[in-house]
C-alpha cells in the first residue's frame, strides 16, 4: 500500500512532507514509507498525535512550514482534526492533505470547499463495478422498507466491502473444495495444538479464488491480495472527484492532471504586500477610494496584468515597517516585506524588490521583470566662475611654460647662429664700398624677430642665411600651430559652459572624504556594500557604516533631497536613478553601474504561484506589455525635464602636452637642422676665406670663431669685413695700426 503513496508523492513532487499518525491505527506504515522514499531527497517530519494533541502538532507543522501532510489517524476522530485545521487557518490552497483512510467520501468536507485546500485519498471500493451497483440497489430496497443500512451515506464503506468480499471469497473456496472433497467436520480443542486437517487444503482453495467483488478484482498470492486497483480521489471546488487511479501493475495514473495544478481559481484572494515607492507603487490622493483602487503605479499595473492572465483576486497591503527587508545579524531575523512573506502574512510581494542571494534563500522570486544596477546620483556641477585670466585656460600651464622656454631658446639660437653664419654679415650700405659689414641679429633684434613672428606681426628683419631661415621657418610653423590651437580652444572655452565634476566614479568617492555618500536603509543596495568582497566597496561600506550623522536614508526621496542640498552622493538603483534624473535637470548620474541584477515578484518559499507568475512575466515581456508600462510611468508622465545638450559638450579641456606636444618636437628638430646647416655654412665660408687669405683652414676657422665669440679682432677680406652691429658707431673709428697697413683690408670695431 505504501508504494501507492510513494508513487503519488513522486508524481506531485513532494519534497517536504509531514506525517501525523495515531497509535494503534495501522493502515499506514511510516517506517516502510520512509524506507521506500529514502534517496528521493524528501524531508519528512513524523509526529504521533491523539485527538487532544491534534492542534498542538498541527501548529508545530505550520511553524516548520510543512504544507504537504499525510494524515494517518482514525477516521472516527477526523472531525476533531478538521476543527483544529480550521482553527489554525491551515485550510487554504497552500496546504495539501493526503488521507490514508479509504472512506474520504464519508467525511463532511463542507468547510474545505471553495477555499482551494487540497485533499486527496485513495478509494478501494470499485464504485463502477456491476457488483457494487447490484449491492447498492439491494441496500436501497432495504431503505424503502424503512431500514436504512446505508446510515445516511451514499456509498458503501471499505470495511463492510472487504467483509463482503471475504465472505464471498470463502464461500467460493468452500464450494470448490466441497465439490472435490468431502469436508470433514472436526471438533478442535482450544487447548490442544492440533490443527484442522482440511485447513491447509481450504487455504489453497482460497488462494485460487478469482472473482469480482466490491473492492474490485479479488485474487490472491500466498494469502495476499494481488492485482488490485484503487481510485484516487481529490476534493475539487465542490465535490470529491476521481482524478486517477493506482494499480499494482501500472502504478499511479492521473487522469485529471489539472486538478493538481489548477490555480485558475478566480475566487482565491491573494494578499499582496508592497511598499510605497514612486513610480512603482503610489497612494492616490483621493481619500474616498478604498481597497486596491487606492493604489497606482507601474507595479500596480503589472500586478493587474498578471492577475488577469493567471486568474486570481488580490488584496494590496502596505508593509507595516516600510522596509524591503534585510537580515539583521544581531537580532538574527529579517524585517520588511521579506519577513511578511516568511511568516506567511502575504502570498506575494509586488514592488521594486531586488532579487539577491540572501533573500532567495528564505523566500522565492519569479523571473525578473526589470533589470538594473547600482549607480551614483549626484548634483549637476555648477558652472566654473569667470576669472580675469581665463584667457590662459585654453592651454595647459605646462604648455605655456614650454612655449616660453621655446621662445627663449629659439631667440638665442637665432642670435648665435646669425653670428656664426657669414651670410648674415652684410654691408649696411651696399651702394658704397664700405669696409664695415653688419649683422642684423643682435640679441634684442633676435628676440624682437621671434616676438613679432610669434604674434603674427613681423619685425622688419629678414634672415638671409639658410640656417637662420630654417630657424625662422620652423618658428613660423610652430607659431602657426600654437596660435591656431589656442584660438580654436579659446572659442570652445568661451562658448561652452565649463562644469566641474569633483568625482567621476565609485573609486573617486572612496578615495575622498569631502563628499558624503550613502544608500537606502534596509535595502539590497545596503546589503550589496555590506556583503561585498571588493576592496573599494568594502572601504565605502566602512565609511558609510561609521559616518555620524548617518548617511543612510529612509526613502529614496530623502536621498535625492540630500543630493540637491549638495555635497552628498546617493548610491541608488539605476531604474529609480533614471526616473529622478529624467525629472530634475539638476541631477545627474556619475560613472557607470556597479553591478547588475533584477526586480522580481517574491513569494513565500515553496509557493506554487512562483512558476505560474514567472510564465506570465515572460509572456508579458515578450508581448512588450512591460515596456509599454515602463514608458507610461517613466517617460510619458509630462513632468520630464528638457536638457539641452550643453552639458554633453561641456568637455572643452585645456590643451596639454599630449595634444600639441608634437609641435615642440618639430621645433627642436628644425633647430637641430638649422645648427647643422649653420656649421656647414661656417666651414664652407672658412674654406673659401682660407684660400683668399692664404691661411690654413684651421687657423681661418679659429679666427672666425674667435671673432664670432668675442665680437672683436680683425680679419682681412676684400670688401667683406665683419663688425658687430652694436659696435658700429655713428662715426666709424679706425685704429692707427690698421691705417698703417693700407694695402690690407681692415676690420673696424667700436665699443660703446
Ligand atoms: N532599494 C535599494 O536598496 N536601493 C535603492 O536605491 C532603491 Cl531606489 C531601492 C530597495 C531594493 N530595491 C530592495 O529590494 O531592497
Amino acid at each position: 500500500m505504501n508504494i501507492a503513496y510513494k508513487d503519488l508523492m513522486l508524481f506531485l513532487n513532494w519534497t517536504k512532507v509531514a506525517i501525523i499518525y495515531e497509535e494503534d491505527y495501522g493502515l499506514f506504515k511510516q517506517q516502510e514509507l520512509m524506507k521506500s522514499i529514502s534517496g528521493q531527497r524528501t524531508e519528512m517530519y513524523i509526529r504521533q498525535a491523539t485527538p487532544d494533541t491534534y492542534r498542538h502538532v498541527l501548529r508545530e507543522i505550520r511553524q516548520k512550514e510543512f504544507y504537504k501532510l499525510i494524515i494517518d489517524t482514525n477516521p472516527r476522530n477526523v472531525n476533531k482534526l478538521f476543527r483544529a485545521i480550521l482553527q489554525l487557518q491551515m485550510n487554504d490552497y497552500r496546504y495539501h492533505y493526503m488521507f490514508t483512510t479509504f472512506d474520504i467520501e464519508t467525511f463532511d468536507l463542507e468547510d474545505f470547499k471553495y477555499n482551494g485546500v487540497n485533499i486527496t485519498a485513495f478509494r478501494l471500493v470499485n464504485v463502477d463495478s456491476y457488483r457494487y451497483t447490484e449491492v447498492m440497489e439491494q441496500m436501497m430496497e432495504f431503505k424503502l422498507t424503512g431500514n436504512d443500512i446505508l446510515d445516511g451515506t451514499t456509498s458503501i464503506q471499505t470495511m463492510p466491502s472487504l467483509m463482503f468480499d471475504s465472505v464471498y471469497t470463502l464461500a467460493a473456496a468452500l464450494t470448490e473444495f466441497g465439490d472435490s472433497h468431502s469436508i470433514l467436520n472436526q471438533n478442535l480443542s482450544c487447548d490442544a495444538e492440533g490443527s484442522w486437517s482440511d485447513g491447509p487444503n481450504l487455504y489453497k482453495f482460497i488462494n485460487s479464488v478469482t472473482m469480482n467483488g466490491l473492492t474490485g478484482k479479488v485474487e490472491f498470492e500466498e494469502g495476499k491480495r494481488k492485482n488490485f486497483k484503487m481510485d484516487l480521489l481529490k476534493l475539487k471546488r465542490e465535490n470529491i472527484e476521481k482524478v486517477g487511479f493506482w494499480s499494482t501493475k501500472d502504478g499511479i495514473n492521473i487522469t485529471d492532471t489539472a486538478a493538481f495544478y489548477d490555480t485558475n481559481i478566480t475566487n482565491i484572494t491573494l494578499v499582496v504586500m508592497t511598499r510605497q515607492e514612486k513610480p512603482y507603487v503610489m497612494v492616490k490622493d483621493d481619500k474616498n477610494l478604498t481597497g486596491n483602487a487606492r493604489f497606482e503605479g507601474f507595479c500596480i499595473d503589472l500586478l493587474r496584468s498578471i492577475a488577469h492572465q493567471v486568474g486570481f483576486q488580490y488584496r494590496i497591503e502596505l508593509v507595516p515597517d516600510s522596509m524591503y527587508g534585510v537580515y539583521d545579524h544581531e537580532k538574527q531575523s529579517w524585517n520588511g516585506i521579506v519577513k511578511e512573506l516568511m511568516e506567511r502574512r502575504a502570498d506575494l510581494a509586488v514592488a521594486s524588490m531586488t532579487i539577491n542571494y540572501a533573500r532567495e534563500s528564505v523566500i522565492d522570486f519569479t523571473k525578473p521583470f526589470m533589470n538594473l544596477g547600482i549607480g551614483i546620483l549626484f548634483k549637476v556641477p555648477t558652472s566654473q566662475p569667470t576669472r580675469l585670466f581665463s584667457f590662459m585656460n585654453p592651454l595647459a600651464v605646462e604648455i605655456w611654460l614650454y612655449v616660453l622656454a621655446a621662445y627663449m631658446m629659439v631667440s638665442f639660437t637665432l642670435f648665435v647662429m646669425a653670428r656664426f653664419s657669414p651670410y648674415e654679415w652684410n654691408n649696411p650700405n651696399p651702394c658704397e664700398d664700405s669696409d664695415i659689414i653688419e649683422n642684423q641679429f643682435s640679441v634684442s633684434n633676435s628676440f624682437w624677430f621671434i616676438t613679432g613672428t610669434f604674434l603674427r606681426q613681423g619685425s622688419g628683419l629678414n634672415p638671409k642665411a639658410t640656417s637662420t631661415r630654417i630657424v625662422g621657418g620652423i618658428w613660423w610653423f610652430f607659431t602657426l600651430i600654437i596660435i591656431s590651437s589656442y584660438t580654436a580652444n579659446l572659442a570652445a572655452f568661451l562658448t561652452v559652459e565649463r562644469m566641474i565634476t569633483p568625482i567621476e566614479s565609485a573609486s573617486d568617492l572612496a578615495d575622498q572624504m569631502d563628499i558624503q555618500y550613502g544608500t537606502l536603509e534596509s535595502g539590497s543596495t545596503q546589503t550589496f556594500f555590506r556583503d561585498s568582497k571588493i576592496a573599494i566597496y568594502q572601504k565605502m561600506w566602512r565609511y558609510m557604516e561609521s559616518k555620524k550623522p548617518s548617511v543612510f536614508v529612509k526613502t529614496y526621496e530623502e536621498g535625492i533631497k540630500r543630493v540637491m542640498e549638495g555635497n552628498y552622493a546617493f548610491l541608488m538603483e539605476s531604474t529609480m536613478l533614471d526616473y529622478a534624473v529624467q525629472r530634475d535637470c539638476n541631477l545627474t548620474q556619475i560613472g557607470g553601474l556597479l553591478d547588475s541584477k533584477g526586480y522580481g515578484i517574491a513569494t513565500p518559499k515553496g509557493s506554487h504561484w512562483r512558476d505560474t507568475i514567472s510564465l506570465a512575466i515572460l509572456e508579458l515581456q515578450e508581448k512588450g506589455v512591460i515596456q509599454i508600462l515602463y514608458d507610461k510611468w517613466w517617460k510619458n508622465t509630462g513632468d520630464v525635464c528638457n536638457r539641452d545638450d550643453k552639458s554633453k559638450e561641456s568637455k572643452a579641456n585645456a590643451l596639454g602636452v599630449e595634444n600639441i606636444g608634437g609641435v615642440f618636437v618639430v621645433l627642436l628638430c628644425g633647430l637641430a637642422l638649422a645648427v647643422v646647416v649653420a656649421i656647414l655654412e661656417f666651414c664652407w665660408n672658412s674654406k673659401k676665406n682660407s684660400q683668399v687669405d692664404r691661411q690654413s683652414l684651421c687657423s681661418e676657422m679659429a679666427e672666425e670663431l674667435r671673432f664670432a665669440m668675442h665680437c672683436h679682432g680683425s680679419k682681412q677680406r676684400p670688401a667683406l669685413k665683419r663688425t658687430c652691429h652694436k659696435c658700429v658707431p655713428s662715426s666709424t673709428y679706425v685704429p692707427a695700426d690698421v691705417i698703417a697697413l693700407p694695402e690690407k683690408h681692415s676690420v673696424n670695431y667700436n665699443y660703446h
